[in-house]
């Protein structure tokens, strides 16, 4: 982590931070913003993000949901006795009192203050751990459950509507911005024949049989910041797609992500499965976490939610593949046809451990 980007100390200058800044390194774990960490001369650390606005197109109702959330949240830590200070994100305001600060170029900044002595995980590698991080997604859902929806704006219209995934993969077929289909007929295929799959929640919501309720959508084992001692969790972070949606999103991306034997990007996709012992600790921690408060049908669907997420961010990586990587972050050209690769057969994985996933879940109902 090395920092490369000169303008950083002037964009801080924005900020009300404790002192000067002195140095900084770039962070190079997430695939939307640019993070850097800023340290100043009396010890404060603080965490630069230019918010990427190509996929979150209106700042100001990005922070508008991110503000309301982390003072709700704040809130519930008082009343629980718990760490306000750590336990949630906080804002530093620029000069004129702003919650970010748009530049010349009109690239948008935003700070957080850093939360120290902390790491995050890429993969679990204990269920111990595993099940603490499941309990602290289901206890940050159950702390949003008396948010009122009605605040928050959609930051990205459709963000897990997974068919209008599938039709936006067909889209990019028909475009074929890169040249490239002539080297996905195979993964086409593959999500072709789930065209119905797709369609899994979103006609549930549809039609009522599951609640819509305050989700996080991006629940990567790497947006939750773990104790670096005790590796107990501290705060969820990344709050940027909180919307009203299913507790299938969070279930769902939290496994694909977390309980998958491997990397999002591993090439060898002899290592890439679903470890069912990480599945049931996850699903045991979220379930105690939320209090109990998922409906039979919710506690059911949770392995389906789990094989619908992780089609939909194999045909997300796709579709960015197909466009010609325009959309996430990649170290190197096949980069997202490697994670789509790997997605894809970890839903081929969880298809056929279905049966054992379903029993799993059973239990806690
Ligand atoms: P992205 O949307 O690009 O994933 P994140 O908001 O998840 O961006 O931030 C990227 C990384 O920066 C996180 O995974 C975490 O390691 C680090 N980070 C973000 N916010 C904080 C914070 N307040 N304190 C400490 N580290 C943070
Ligand atoms: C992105 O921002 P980050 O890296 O936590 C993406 C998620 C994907 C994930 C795949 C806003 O998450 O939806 O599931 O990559 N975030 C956005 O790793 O699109
Ligand atoms: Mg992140």
């Amino acid at each position: 982590m090395t920092g490369v980007n000169p303008d950083v100390f002037s964009i801080a200058s924005h900020f009300r931070l404790s002192s000067q800044p002195e140095t900084f390194s770039e962070c190079t774990v997430g695939h939307i913003n640019s993070t850097y960490f800023i340290y100043c001369e009396d010890g404060g650390k603080y965490v630069l993000q230019r918010i990427n606005t190509s996929v979150f197109k209106d700042p100001d109702v990005l922070m508008h949901n991110i503000a309301g959330v982390t003072s709700h949240i704040r809130k519930k830590l008082f009343e629980e006795g718990a760490d306000e200070e750590r336990g949630t994100l906080q804002f530093c305001e620029t000069n004129d009192s702003k919650q970010y600060f748009r530049d010349s170029n009109g690239d948008c900044w935003r700070i957080y203050r850093f939360i120290d002595n902390v790491l995050n995980l890429q993969s679990a590698n204990s269920t111990e751990v595993f099940r603490k991080v499941g309990n602290a997604f289901g206890h940050f859902q159950k702390q949003l459950s008396d948010y009122d929806v009605s605040l928050l704006f959609e930051t990205i219209p459709d963000f897990h509507n997974t068919v209008s995934r599938y039709n936006d993969l067909l889209t990019a077929v028909n475009k074929n911005a890169a040249g490239r289909l002539a080297g996905v007929r195979e993964e086409l295929d593959f999500v072709v024949k789930r065209k119905k799959t797709c369609a899994y929640i979103t006609d549930k919501i549809a039609s009522g049989m599951i609640p819509v309720r305050v989700t996080h959508n991006d629940t990567k084992l790497n947006n939750i910041l773990l104790d670096e001692k005790t590796l107990e969790p501290v705060c969820v972070i990344d709050l940027d797609t909180i919307m009203p949606g299913s507790v299938l999103y969070d279930f769902g991306d939290a496994i694909r992500f977390g309980a998958s034997n491997a990397a999002e990007d591993e090439t060898d996709l002899q290592k890439v499965f679903i470890r069912t012992e990480m599945f049931e600790a996850f699903a045991d921690g979220f379930i105690t976490g939320i209090e109990h408060s998922l409906t039979k049908e919710e506690i059911h669907d949770l392995p389906m939610g789990a094989i619908v997420i992780t089609l939909e961010t194999g045909i997300r990586f796709l579709t960015d593949y197909l466009n010609g990587d325009t959309y996430f972050r990649i170290r190197y050209p096949e980069h997202n046809l490697d994670r789509a690769r790997n997605q894809f057969r970890l839903v081929r994985d969880m298809e056929n451990k279905l049966p054992e996933l379903k029993k799993i879940v059973e239990k806690f109902i």
